[in-house]
């Protein structure tokens, strides 16, 4: 994987990924590392400065978006993944088993959906900042800039913080089940799309040491300082589980 510029990712062939810059956005993380872990090539690039081109581009108005040849750009975290699996690559990232299938989907959309767990922290982040004048969560002009995109309101933070628990509770549940079953991963010995996205989703509420994920200093610090019942209420399993991810398959430091 390299960076380039718009002007040579539009010009090029192949598989081309529009991401988030200087933030580990999970969405854009977890569409990289399932290329990642299935050794397809891909060069990215970040949508800002070039958001207004990527607009043109794509029809996108964030990211990730994922462009391969001529074919429609796509955007949701369900067909970045059906992209992967129909390219192929070292391994499969989908469950065979049609219930562990359900359940990958299920519990992604949980993570990676609108009103999921990422969106409940983003919604968090600028409720943080709203309540603090920037001292916390995002710096005021990101949650500004956030907070119309994607329907913030004051009284929407009990329930976002309501969901994000809920969520991260359902995921180390789902990964003790497993655990019991003498498994390392959601469903078995070898990681899935589902172990990319709860490693992902989970560095943004309990994130890496700057050395694996070095990101500037205020992103970092509106992480750190998000709704502390909602870093509470990481589960140790969880909390394990994202190690192992970076440790043996997802690539360290992160490239944002
Ligand atoms: N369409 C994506 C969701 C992507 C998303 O929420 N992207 C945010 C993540 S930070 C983004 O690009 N925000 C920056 C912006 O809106 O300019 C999906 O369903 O997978």
């Amino acid at each position: 994987m390299r960076f380039v510029d718009i002007e040579e990712a539009r010009a090029t062939t192949g598989l081309r990924l529009v991401i988030a810059g200087n933030v580990p956005s999970p969405w854009s993380q977890a569409a990289m590392g399932i290329f990642d872990l299935k050794g397809i090539d891909y060069v990215a690039v970040r949508l800002r400065p070039a958001a207004e081109a990527v607009r043109v581009w794509t029809g996108s108005h964030n990211a990730p978006v994922a462009v391969y040849d001529a074919e429609p750009p796509r955007t949701g975290w369900a067909e970045i993944l059906a992209l992967g699996e129909r390219l192929g690559g070292r391994m499969s990232l989908t469950p065979e088993s049609d219930e562990a299938r359900v359940q990958t989907f299920g519990l992604a959309h949980e993570i990676l959906g609108e009103g999921g767990l990422g969106w409940s922290v983003r919604l968090l982040l600028v409720h943080a900042s709203v309540t603090t004048d920037g001292r916390e969560g995002w710096p005021a002009p990101v949650a500004s800039y956030l907070a119309p995109k994607y329907g913030y309101a004051p009284d929407r933070a009990a329930g976002a913080r309501n969901r994000a628990i809920a969520v991260l509770g359902l995921l180390g549940r789902s990964l003790e089940t497993s655990q019991h079953a003498g498994h390392d991963y959601f469903f078995g010995d070898e990681p899935t799309a589902l172990d990319i996205y709860a490693a992902t989703v989970t560095n943004i509420v309990a994130t890496l040491p700057p050395e694996a994920c070095p990101m500037p200093e205020p992103v970092r610090h509106a992480f750190e300082t998000l709704d502390k019942t909602v870093r509470d209420a990481v589960p140790t399993g969880l909390l394990r589980h994202r190690d192992r991810m970076y440790e043996h398959h997802l690539p360290l430091p992160m490239r944002f």
